[in-house]
């Protein structure tokens, strides 16, 4: 059954056509001038939910804009869209799939159906079987080949299988194990793999292969290598068991790796690999943070999830973070879209973020597979604070373009020291308070500067920007945050009405490089057919590799 889509084009909607209206006014007025009129506004436009506060004031926005992207909100069917995700409709149209991050920490006396069977207890069962497991590698119980114990966990992936393990662990690092040691190989380059595990004693080191396909090259041949890395030492094909693990939902190819399937942690095809990082590829996480804590991340997730489905879209933080991008995207030509986390724990959150938004987004044809005639996927980027500072931001407070920021913070350190963190705060605050009101030459010229140099001292402002703010980064607020932004990006593929959940792109990816691989090692050189540019690259590689 699939619930029905909004079937007039997102350009004919009624609310898009006033927006287009309203943003030729709202493009000629300056968020100083905002402030002025409403001196309520920086405590009015604010919404706070689980912990979470959002100050979205400093957006080139009025009451009137907000009414206008909740209804093309309403008119694009959000609600209803919303509703079929959670029930499991298989709203993944091109893969005929059902898209459940959300049952995957949804509490266990829930009920999430998927062609006639309760998905909840099965996803529980997983969890279990994760954790007895997570509390043997802790406690030291579990022993690799030689009798000795696991002191280091190699996870093995790529994409999905790889990056929320490694944002997760670097986030919650200061929740972790800390007499065990945490590596991430994902890259083909085999350098990833060596530097990995140059200084590991294979004795102690488990690999955990990370793939829900099974098949994807990076992985597989990551995989082997450190199969034949470990087995170099220990010798014994039965070593395989103590020091392999598999994360897939590919028992068949699991075993032909010689990986006892008792070994292997499964999830299901509902889950996409960008939205898995709470499922068993959440695996080196919860050896890291403890199954308590990884519950409390799941808890912090499914908070956010509820807060998404049942508050009011003026409310709602997902939905308005996701409409204010649209409010850029598509009228004031932003192309991207910076994220800031003033945490340095979060130093891999924007690459995350990456991929949950650009994966889902990047599209360019509607579900009914008509080519789309707005833009669609901001570009997602950025760096922690107060890094980017001393690099980037020059662009984006005094450059050509324009690109809304979403400010990261929290009210407190997880290492508090001296002043550092309120240093740390205040650059947040300044940083969006100068992006917005900016420095005029009045200002500029009363500093005394000479007249030559004022137009280069300028700052226009009426630069748009986000303020998130939370308590302290736990792993429950770091659940709240990643479905902050999940359920934004949802908010936003509704909008496109396009397919957030597939990935053709990453597919063509996995097999274009293949015939090449074959032309590159193969020792009779033979003919190649391709576009003269590659055919000389591919002549050049072989001459001089
Ligand atoms: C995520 C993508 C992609 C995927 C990787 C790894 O949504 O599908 O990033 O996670 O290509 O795939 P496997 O887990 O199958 O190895």
């Amino acid at each position: 059954m699939q619930t029905a889509t909004s079937s007039t084009p997102l350009v004919d909607r009624p609310a898009w056509k006033s927006l287009k209206a309203h943003a030729d006014q709202i493009r000629g007025r300056h968020l100083r001038d905002l402030f002025k009129e409403d001196p309520t506004r920086g405590e009015r436009l604010t919404a706070e939910a689980e912990g979470l506060f959002l100050d979205y004031s400093k957006n080139r926005v009025t009451d009137e804009t907000l009414k206008l992207l909740v209804q093309l909100a309403e008119q694009s069917k959000l609600r209803e869209r919303t509703e079929a995700m959670f029930n499991g409709e298989k709203i993944n149209i091109t893969e005929n799939r059902a898209v459940l991050h959300v049952a995957l920490r949804a509490p266990k006396n829930e009920s999430i159906v998927v062609d006639g069977e309760n998905v909840v207890p099965e996803v529980h069962k997983v969890l279990e079987k994760m954790a007895a497991f997570a509390n043997r590698v802790r406690s030291g119980e579990w022993r690799g080949h030689t009798g000795k114990r696991i002191r280091n966990i190699v996870n093995i992936g790529i994409g999905g299988s790889d990056l929320g393990p490694v944002m997760a662990y670097e986030a919650l690092k200061h929740y972790s194990q800390r007499d065990l040691t945490f590596r991430f190989v994902s890259n083909v380059d085999g350098t990833d793999f060596a530097e990995a595990v140059q200084d590991l004693n294979v004795d102690e080191t488990l690999f955990l292969v990370a793939s829900k396909t099974f098949t994807t090259l990076e992985t597989m041949t990551n995989a082997h290598t450190a199969r034949e890395w470990a087995l170099k030492s220990l010798g014994d094909e039965k070593a395989v068991a103590k020091h392999f693990v598999a994360i897939s939902t590919n028992a068949k190819e699991v075993a032909k790796f010689g990986i006892d399937t008792e070994n292997m942690f499964g999830f299901w095809d509902w889950v996409g690999g960008r939205y898995s990082m709470d499922s068993a590829i959440g695996l080196s996480t919860m050896i890291a943070i403890g199954p308590e804590n990884f519950n409390e991340m799941l808890a912090g997730f499914h908070a956010m999830d509820v807060h998404f489905r049942t508050t009011p879209l003026e409310k709602n933080l997902p939905a308005l973070l996701g409409l204010l991008s649209i409010w850029y995207t598509e009228f004031f030509d932003a192309q991207t879209q910076a994220v800031l986390p003033y945490e340095q724990y979060l130093k891999r959150f924007p690459a995350y973020l990456q991929q949950l938004t650009m994966e889902s987004n990047g599209k360019h044809v509607t579900l009914d597979g008509a080519k789309v005639n707005y833009q669609t996927g901001q570009i997602y980027w950025g760096e922690p604070g107060t890094n980017g500072q001393h690099s980037f931001y020059q662009l984006i407070h005094q450059g050509t373009r324009l690109i809304p920021c979403d400010f990261i913070a929290f009210y407190k350190s997880l290492n508090p020291l001296g002043r550092h963190h309120d240093m740390l705060v205040a650059n947040v605050f300044a940083q969006a308070e100068a992006l917005a009101f900016g420095k005029t030459a009045e200002q500029v010229k009363a500093e005394g500067t000479p007249d030559w140099l004022v137009p280069h001292r300028v700052f226009e402002g009426n630069r748009p920007s986000n303020t998130i703010l939370a308590d302290v980064l736990t792993p429950a607020a770091l659940g709240k945050l990643v479905a902050l932004y999940e359920h934004a990006v949802f908010t936003q593929g509704v909008i496109w009405n396009i397919d957030s959940f597939d990935q053709w792109g990453v597919e063509l990816g996995k097999v274009l490089a293949t015939k090449i691989l074959g032309e590159l090692e193969s020792k009779d050189k033979p003919k190649l057919d391709h576009d003269s540019s590659t055919t000389n690259l591919i002549e050049l590689y072989r001459k001089n590799k």
